[in-house]
């Protein structure tokens, strides 16, 4: 009997260890699903806390928040912005807290890209 001892007698066996299964290395990057926020249109927001929130929690400028509330107004909603899951969810709390403490009934929602 050998006195080394007899770890690499064993052929691999178990989970994933058949050679005769074909596999396929990943070679894509991890991209983590987008989603995009979006803002509703109501009757009874005021514009112009709909293009403070804009500024506020999405950081875009008076003039294109302007015109993004604008196109909520016309068309019913916009696309606010794109980000990961858990930054999506921030910034639909924060809006939605936000206009709930000023008594508007804004709505901001998010679905997956
Ligand atoms: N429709 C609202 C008004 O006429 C304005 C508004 C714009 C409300 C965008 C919500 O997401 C919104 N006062």
């Amino acid at each position: 009997m050998s006195l080394i001892p007899h770890i690499m007698s064993k052929s691999p066996s178990g989970p994933g260890s058949d050679a005769s299964v074909l596999t396929k290395t990943k070679t894509k990057s991890a991209r983590p699903p987008l989603y995009k926020v979006m803002l509703l249109n109501d009757d009874y927001t005021p514009m112009e806390f709909v293009v403070h929130i804009l500024e506020r929690f999405f950081g875009i400028g008076h003039a294109q928040a302007f015109e993004i509330m604008l196109t909520v107004h016309k068309k019913g909603l916009a696309v606010v912005g794109v980000f990961a899951y858990e930054i999506a969810e921030t910034k639909v709390a924060q809006v939605m807290d936000f206009a709930r403490r000023h008594q508007h009934p804004l709505q901001c929602t998010m679905e997956k890209e």
